[in-house]
């Protein structure tokens, strides 16, 4: 892509409005734009980032056997009498009203549209287990919308439901989406800690998945050793028996405020090992029966023949909250450190004296090359000051900087700068595009 040609709206300053890192350089590197408060539209640079944030998410429910489906973001109140969850849900659920004066809301959640969809198939036990999951926005009237995409009105959500026909299975279930969501997060170049947590409206046992970071708005308590912990890898059998990963993550003590018991800390775990930290809740996951499946008449026909109300947890992901997550926790004065998975382009190609014919031929060249290669590429091509440019390129955060000049290309030479660490490498033309190029060889889908 031509920067010349792109739409990249920066800002030189701090927006007054943001208070925290990741929305002051989400607004300045022209990811978002605020519509309303907690509204946002994404611009290209930003759409690309949650796009990318989204096929991860993707990737690991399908690992781990969740299917894909769609619901709508306008659900009717009547499922929600059903549950009993219309008047309790309260002011944070957007009620509006059709032109037949029919009661729908924006939904918050989808507990009970997908209980509705599950209860009208299966009938019979042999349907189960299975998990459903959307990726869909999702609106909720919050009081103190802030932190820009951190803690939106309208946002993107990954959402997955369980269906099992006994208690014992529907912990498999919780244990697959537990285990997929520490793949998610590393994937992202997230260290996530689950945590016991309250479960608020949605009910039941839970945990939160949070990554430690001095802007988050939890206060989080655990064990040294689960910050050191490995998630599984790409080779796990989602059909083995998980239960001694979830024990080595769950062994040791975690709890958001909430759930934090200072006595049950202190015994537990030695003063050395103690972290008192903040956190950003990035995942959140639910186990809880047959809170929708018995009021909603959500059964399938047992083994023996009898009815059987189906048990059912939830697993939510916050994919436009990861963005701000992942800028909290990679970031330096200059800007944001995209972790490659994420970055919406591999590259940033710097053309240091655009208009000069053989900085604009080899630049042109490299550019189709890094392509060819299969990666993405963010030419400047701009007339511009190096300096801007190189300041723009900080800012947005892409991985490499191939930075290309006349005096360069006289030597043969051009400069290859890591953005994290800023490690400068002076290269031939075909050596930065081979290490460029094995930068995007195996590992990076699989990761
Ligand atoms: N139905 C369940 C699980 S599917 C549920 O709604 N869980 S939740 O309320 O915990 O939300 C899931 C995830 O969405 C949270 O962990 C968080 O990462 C994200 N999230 C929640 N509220 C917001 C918000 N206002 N802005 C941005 N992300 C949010």
């Amino acid at each position: 892509m031509r920067l010349s040609r792109y739409f990249l709206p920066l800002l030189r300053d701090d927006p007054k409005e943001a208070e925290i890192v990741s929305h002051k350089l989400m607004l300045r590197a022209g990811l978002v734009r605020q519509s309303s408060a907690g509204i946002y539209s994404w611009l290209p640079l930003g759409y690309r980032v949650l796009s990318k944030i989204e096929r991860i998410v993707r990737e690991e429910q399908d690992r781990a056997g969740a299917l894909e489906l769609l619901m709508p973001t306008i659900q009717p109140a009547e499922i929600w009498r059903e549950s009993g969850r219309y008047e309790v849900y309260g002011k944070e659920m957007l009620r509006i009203s059709d032109r037949h004066e029919r009661e729908m809301l924006y939904g918050p959640t989808n507990e009970e549209l997908i209980t509705q969809i599950f209860r009208d198939g299966v009938k019979s036990y042999k349907e189960l287990p299975r998990i459903l999951y959307h990726i869909q926005w999702k609106f909720r009237d919050e009081i103190r919308p802030r932190f820009g995409v951190m803690r939106g009105r309208e946002f993107l959500m990954k959402d997955s439901y369980s269906f099992d026909l006994t208690l014992e299975d529907s912990r498999i279930s919780y244990n697959k989406m537990f285990v997929s969501y520490l793949r998610t997060f590393n994937r992202m170049g997230l260290k996530s800690i689950p945590m016991a947590a309250e479960s608020g409206p949605i009910g039941g046992d839970s945990h939160e998945f949070i990554i430690l970071a001095d802007t988050g708005e939890s206060e989080v308590y655990c064990h040294r050793d689960l910050v050191k912990l490995e998630p599984p890898g790409a080779d796990l059998d989602y059909e083995s028996d998980l239960t001694p990963i979830i024990q080595s993550w769950t062994g040791k003590y975690a709890a958001t405020s909430e759930k934090h018991d200072a006595a049950r800390f202190a015994k537990e775990v030695a003063e050395a090992d103690r972290v008192i930290a903040r956190g950003i809740e990035v995942g959140h996951i639910f186990f809880f029966g047959t809170k929708y499946s018995e009021p909603m008449g959500c059964k399938v026909q047992g083994p023996d023949g009898d009815l059987v109300t189906v048990q059912m947890g939830s697993y939510g992901i916050g994919v436009s909250r990861l963005v701000g997550a992942i800028i909290e926790a990679s970031h330096d004065d200059a800007g944001i450190i995209w972790p490659a998975s994420v970055a919406p382009f591999d590259v940033g190609l710097i053309n240091v004296k655009s208009g000069d014919a053989e900085t604009d031929r080899v630049c042109k060249d490299l550019y189709v090359k890094l392509e060819a290669a299969g990666l993405s590429v963010l030419y400047d091509d701009r007339d511009d000051r190096p300096g801007a440019k190189f300041a723009a390129f900080d800012l947005i955060g892409l991985p490499w900087q191939l930075i290309v000049g006349p005096k360069g290309i006289k030597a043969g030479e051009v400069e290859l700068k890591e953005r994290a660490g800023g490690a400068r490498h002076t290269l031939s033309f075909d050596a930065a595009l081979h290490r460029l190029a094995a930068s995007a060889e195996p590992g990076r889908e699989a990761a």
